[in-house]
């Protein structure tokens, strides 16, 4: 049926709004007015729909559909392609599926398939592509994602739990108790933007009413950030990657000066006495003073030192964001933050200790008690733990390994632990993710998809992963179909039904219809739906947790009613109000353990002792990264920061009019510190070529002095717009920054991706300007 004209309720990973929809066309966004901080992207989010780069009909690469899978894969982004009937399509795909597995087993085809897609409990096509692979047989599958992947590994082993993706010490607490709060390579003001779910934004008002008390905010980072602007805060600046250098000096001087908790240390944690000669420099004859420290991160002895006073000195919150992790190395990161905090003694105190969250999804937003609601299964065994380290097909990577994988069939990788064996990919399923902006490493990934035999990819825009694919399905938007969520990441404060608000443009077809279609054709029609509609789905969910409120006496309007209203609410409780994160632990950690094996907060790790890796030592310790800012291995002058962008959200949004709010000279910015362009001859506005060993792309310089010297930031998430597709080292033209980023893994522990490790050097472009290409549709589409 045809939407009807009128305003429509519905939501986003950038907030929940109201749609205004005239003669079938949505014409107007309006934020939720319980929003306290609507994002300005909501503009992107409407466009997105109307946007120039959208999918239209199911299309097969002509190389591909003329001569069959495998037919010159080297051409891959380079050819045309062709228009096919849905029909023609799904029979490419099913036969392929059936080919693959019949020929190379059930490790023939990846469907780790990583990626933000959009939120909503039933059109999850993540969960959705491995419930039609598990229900037809088996995949090769992946653990992690690109956000934590260094921190969620290392900290069930310090902390015993995740400690990236769980609520914070609540912000009512902070403006309360907090004497000085420590942003660590983080920028809450952009980053809280968007939620997995549907983001309540409680984070700021409570940035706000930290801000309205006047007490100190001091940021470290090599950018002097939206959020170092918005607290007035003192701006730090060590060299990137040098962070636990920094850290290490600052711990030596509290232990020089007894400034450290040892009664805390004595009491809750585990392996001070073991770290404690290599702080000192007992074990490896290098004491870590503040001094030995400056000479790494670049700031002054002096500043280290004041730093660790001012922090023992007041009720300090020691926040960190995740970039940090995202580096070779990035394990010690964390462990290291972790155990500055227990020096300081105040986990678990209101208002101190360490949080790994206030940047995102608004973490330490005050919860509620409302029911969480279930959503489509992925079809797989049930494993202990979340959703992002299920293990389930016939083999599991640690995700950022996928070129690994395709180059070193039947290798060794280590992955926290275990040794096991890289498959032998032949057929890549990707939905909902865009690997060719967030993988790193472009070109080394160009040359190993050309591996591949067969890609087929689901999206609503033609992203360079489409582009690199053989045959691209047009899915919707979650604009154009029906589902339910819930709003607030970690308050879980409301359930609202996601309302289509436009009818399926062109020929797209959600994915949950096109998994449909692909399991009717292989027999498995009833087993994938369950014999139910997507209302009956979303109903479903809804009476779960039903059940569950009227479990916690809770009242809840019965489906209809919720649906016709388009939310349902649940009060914030006074527990919620008062979290304070790890209260119980201190209160008595006998009886209230964390889930290491001492139960204490460990600061050195048997268990990472008995795996016995060399680049992740049983304590945290500094290591040279493989390259940095002046490092002994720096073959180029200059670091390349890549933060998440604050006009989208990674790849998502960049194919609309929010680009005008951000481009300069119609491609990615770049920043630049003043005497980096002057030594350069680069000026505000100027073209610039950003380049090393690994590739090139171009960019529009911002010269300022918010950035270091010696460090560039261009974000990640700009879509990859090569000249020559397909050929080694080929020029980007519009600006994506992981054509000179490493494509290693953090480390033996957690091999997550290093997307923040990268040095580079730019220059001012004066060739013949290539045309930016890729934000409209390829030819013949
Ligand atoms: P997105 O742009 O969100 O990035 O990487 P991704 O999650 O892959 O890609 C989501 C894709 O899903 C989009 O193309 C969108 O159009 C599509 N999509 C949305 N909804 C649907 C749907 O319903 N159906 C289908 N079929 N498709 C849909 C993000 C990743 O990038 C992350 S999380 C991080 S933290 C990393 N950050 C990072 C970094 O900091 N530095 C560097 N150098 N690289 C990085 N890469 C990583
Ligand atoms: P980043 O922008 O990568 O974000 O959240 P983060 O990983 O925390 O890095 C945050 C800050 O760290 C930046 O200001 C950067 O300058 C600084 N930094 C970089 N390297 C170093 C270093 O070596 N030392 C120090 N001290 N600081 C450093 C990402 C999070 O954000 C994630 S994972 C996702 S998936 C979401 N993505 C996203 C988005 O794409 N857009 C917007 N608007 N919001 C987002 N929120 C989420
Ligand atoms: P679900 O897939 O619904 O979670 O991510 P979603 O994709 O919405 O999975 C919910 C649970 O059901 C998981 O524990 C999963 O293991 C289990 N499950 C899956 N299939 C089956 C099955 O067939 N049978 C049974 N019994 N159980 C099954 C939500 C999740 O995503 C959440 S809540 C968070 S906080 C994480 N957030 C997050 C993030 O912020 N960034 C990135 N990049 N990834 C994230 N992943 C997590
Ligand atoms: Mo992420």
């Amino acid at each position: 049926a045809a939407v009807a004209d009128g305003e429509v309720f519905s939501a986003s990973h950038w907030g929940a709004f109201t749609a205004t929809v005239q003669d079938g066309q949505w014409t107007k966004i309006t934020p939720w007015e319980k929003d306290p901080h609507p994002s300005h992207q909501l503009e992107g989010v409407l466009d997105s729909v109307y946007s120039p780069t959208r999918i239209k009909y199911p299309m097969v690469r002509r190389a591909y559909l003329e001569n069959g899978p495998g037919s010159s894969n080297e051409t891959r982004g380079q050819d045309d392609f062709v228009r096919v009937s849905w029909d023609e399509a799904l029979e490419l795909v099913v036969k392929e599926l059936k080919r693959v597995e019949e020929t190379y087993g059930p490790t023939g085809t990846y469907a780790g398939s990583y990626g933000w897609k959009s939120p909503g409990k039933l059109h999850n096509c993540q969960n959705l592509l491995r419930r039609m692979m598990n229900i037809k047989g088996n995949f090769v599958n992946s653990a992690g994602d690109y956000s934590t992947g260094a921190s969620q590994v290392i900290m069930p082993h310090v902390m015993g739990t995740l400690e990236v993706y769980e609520q914070q010490t609540v912000w009512p607490v902070i403006a309360e108790h907090t004497e000085l709060f420590v942003i660590w390579g983080a920028d809450p003001m952009v980053t809280n933007q968007i939620g997995w779910i549907i983001p309540d934004h409680g984070a700021y008002p409570g940035m706000q009413a930290f801000k309205d008390t006047g007490k100190p905010v001091i940021c470290i980072d090599p950018v002097r950030t939206e959020s170092c602007d918005f607290f007035d805060a003192e701006w730090i600046a060590p060299k990137p990657q040098t962070d636990v250098a920094m850290m290490l000096g600052i711990a030596h001087t509290l232990y020089e000066e007894k400034l450290h908790d040892a009664d805390f240390l004595d009491e809750y944690t585990f392996g001070f006495d073991k770290f404690l000669p290599y702080l000192t420099g007992e074990s490896d004859g290098v004491p870590k003073t503040a001094e030995w420290a400056a000479e790494i991160c670049s700031v002054p002895a002096d500043k280290i030192k004041e730093l660790a006073r001012l922090f023992a000195s007041k009720r300090t919150m020691l926040s960190s964001g995740w970039s940090l992790q995202r580096q070779h190395h990035g394990e010690q990161r964390h462990w290291m933050l972790v155990t500055l905090a227990c020096m300081l003694g105040q986990i678990g105190l209101p208002g101190g200790g360490f949080g790994l969250s206030y940047h995102y999804s608004s973490g330490g937003s005050p919860g509620a008690s409302g029911p969480v609601l279930s959503g489509i299964t992925d079809g797989g065994k049930a494993v202990d733990g979340a959703a992002w380290l299920t293990e389930s097909g016939a083999a599991t990577i640690p995700l950022a390994r996928v070129v690994d994988m395709l180059e070193g069939p039947g290798s060794d990788f280590n992955f926290n632990g275990k040794t096991q064996k890289y498959p032998d990919v032949k057929m890549v399923y990707w939905v909902g993710g865009n690997p060719f902006a967030h993988h790193q490493d472009r070109n080394r990934m160009v040359k190993a998809w050309q591996k591949l035999e067969t890609v087929v990819v689901h999206d609503f825009q033609w992203t360079a992963t489409a582009r690199f694919a053989d045959i691209v399905l047009p899915a919707t938007t979650s604009y154009e179909r029906n589902d339910i969520e819930q709003y607030g990441d970690y308050s879980l404060k409301a359930i609202i039904g996601m309302k289509k608000i436009v009818d399926p443009l062109f020929e797209a077809r959600s994915d949950f219809d096109i998994f449909t279609d692909i399991s009717a054709r292989l027999g498995n029609e009833r087993a994938f739906t369950e014999g139910k509609t997507e209302l009956d789905w979303i109903k479903g969910f809804y009476e779960g947790a039903e059940k569950q409120a009227s479990a916690k006496n809770t009242e809840m309007p019965d489906f209809d009613a919720f649906w016709d209203k388009g939310y349902v609410e649940f009060p914030v409780t006074e527990e919620g109000r008062n979290y304070v994160r790890y209260a119980d632990f201190r209160e008595d950690p006998l009886l209230e353990p964390l889930g290491t094996p001492s139960g204490l907060i460990e600061i050195y790790s048997n268990n990472i002792e008995k795996m016995g890796y060399d680049d992740c030592p049983p304590h945290p310790t500094w290591m040279e990264p493989v390259e940095r800012l002046d490092g002994p291995n720096a073959k180029f002058p200059l670091h390349v920061t890549t933060s998440h962008p604050r006009g989208r959200l990674h790849s998502q949004l960049n194919g609309t009019v929010l680009r005008k709010t951000y481009t300069v000279a119609d491609r990615e910015p770049c920043l630049i510190n003043t005497e980096d362009a002057a030594a350069r001859g680069i000026a505000d506005g100027d073209i610039v070529r950003i380049f090393n060993d690994r590739g090139q792309l171009l960019a529009g310089a911002t010269v300022t002095d918010a950035i270091r010297p010696g460090v560039i930031r261009v974000c990640e998430g700009g879509w990859y717009d090569p000249v020559e597709p397909g050929t080694d080292g080929s020029l980007d033209a519009y600006g994506d920054v992981n054509n000179v980023t490493v494509d290693i893994g953090t480390s033996s522990l957690a091999q997550a991706n290093c997307g923040h490790t990268a040095i580079a050097d730019v220059e001012k472009f004066t060739g013949e300007v290539p045309a930016v290409k890729v934000f409209s549709t390829p030819a013949n589409a």
